[in-house]
């Protein structure tokens, strides 16, 4: 037996948490966002689907459409506890787990067939268990390869259990729209229906050349995960507990003002790879190694999450202006930990601020030309007042 592959996705997530635990929304239209005026949905329970209300929506829209539903605000550290239990349980079926978000992860189920008789009755098995334990529907896709599993899970939602079969993998798959396919976006989407291909069997029967001279490497990958073709391996990875960055320097270091520019410089790093991870953080650590050797650490916990270097900043400042002696130090660190994925909260409000914006771009240019070449206003200031002084 080949490979098989478990995409499981829970129905309405947020929602579905919140009518589980108040009978009273159940059998209602429940919407879950940012209540404020440029709140966002988060998500919608499928009664509230039926109005055309759905995630990323403004909240103003989803009132107009649905004005009857019941609002609630996103109670993330709720919906995070629950999603650790769910994670819980897909460990009784595969130690092969590549967590995506809170509610949905890839189990490699290739190695079960001794304790399951089929990987359709692992599925169902799955879950029931998600139901029995939680009281939560999930949706399920059962496939040769990632790419295939996930687009299967989401073929019958909600309460789904779809498998593609071996051997019918482009069949099953070629007459959806192509912006199933993974990395097919906003820039792509056009592109290809500026030459002709609209579901995924065009993209696969497509003249590979034509691919390759519009998308470059991405004309191939693109076609072969429109034949159903995805190698990628389930990626068990031990999810970051922590992001930080430290510096031991030449000689110990007395200058408050430079500490501080020096502390701006790594949390840039932190704040980077952070965004990098698709995360926001919860607490902040300072680090800081006296000439004697003695380390200290200062740590502040947030009720919001952040991820902007500025928001980073001003908490490692703060504990660092709070540090009872001044004396010189031989090592300055940084770090952020109680992560959250962000995918799952930057949404809840349009991100509309100037820093905000500011972040998304100089992480882009960051991307395209490497970290070093963006530094902001403060590092460079203080170098040059520094020069003058
Ligand atoms: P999804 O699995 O995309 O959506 P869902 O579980 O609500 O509904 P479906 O039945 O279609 O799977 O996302 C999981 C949760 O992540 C969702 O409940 C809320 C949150 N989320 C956002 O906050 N913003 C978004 O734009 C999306 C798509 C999800
Ligand atoms: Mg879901």
């Amino acid at each position: 037996m080949g490979r098989w592959i478990l995409h499981v996705d829970m129905d309405a997530f947020f929602a579905s948490v919140e009518q589980r635990d108040h009978p009273e929304y159940r059998g209602k239209p429940v919407i879950v966002g940012g209540l404020g005026a440029r709140g966002v949905v988060s998500t919608a329970s499928y009664e509230a689907r039926r109005f055309g209300v759905h995630s990323a929506m403004s909240m103003h829209e989803a009132r107009r459409l649905c004005p009857q539903a019941v609002f609630l605000v996103p109670d993330i550290y709720h919906y995070q506890a629950v999603s650790q239990a769910i994670h819980k349980i897909f460990r009784a079926f595969s130690p092969l787990i590549e967590p995506l978000s809170l509610d949905e992860a890839f189990l490699d189920i290739s190695g079960m067939q001794l304790l399951f008789t089929s990987p359709v009755a692992l599925a169902k098995q799955l879950k029931a268990t998600i139901r029995a334990e939680l009281n939560l529907v999930a949706s399920v896709g059962l496939a040769p390869n990632k790419f295939l599993a996930k687009i299967a899970s989401d073929m019958q939602k909600p309460d789904g259990l779809q498998v593609i079969e071996y051997g019918k993998e482009a069949a099953t798959i070629s007459p959806l729209s192509v912006d199933k396919i993974w990395g097919v976006g906003k820039v792509t989407l056009p592109q290809l229906r500026q030459l002709g291909l609209f579901t995924i069997g065009d993209v696969a029967k497509a003249e590979l050349a034509l691919l390759e001279q519009t998308f470059g490497i991405f004309g191939r990958e693109m076609q072969q995960l429109a034949r159903g073709i995805d190698v990628r391996p389930v990626l068990v990875q031990q999810a970051a507990q922590s992001i930080g960055r430290e510096t031991t320097f030449e000689q110990d270091w007395v200058d408050e003002e430079a500490i501080l520019t020096h502390l701006f410089a790594l949390t840039e790093q932190v704040g980077w790879k952070l965004r990098q991870a698709g995360l926001g953080a919860r607490r902040v650590t300072l680090k800081i190694r006296y000439p004697s050797f003695e380390t200290v650490t200062r740590s502040k916990t947030l009720s919001q999450v952040i991820s902007l270097d500025d928001d980073i900043f001003q908490v490692g400042q703060a504990l660092f202006l709070a540090l009872p002696r001044r004396e010189p130090i031989r090592l300055l660190g940084i770090s952020v930990s109680h992560l959250l994925s962000t995918s799952q909260l930057s949404l809840f409000e349009a991100e509309e601020s100037k820093k905000s914006k500011l972040s998304v771009v100089t992480d882009e240019l960051k991307r395209k030309f490497g970290q070093k070449i963006v530094t902001r206003g403060r590092l460079v200031t203080n170098k040059e007042s520094r020069h003058k002084s």
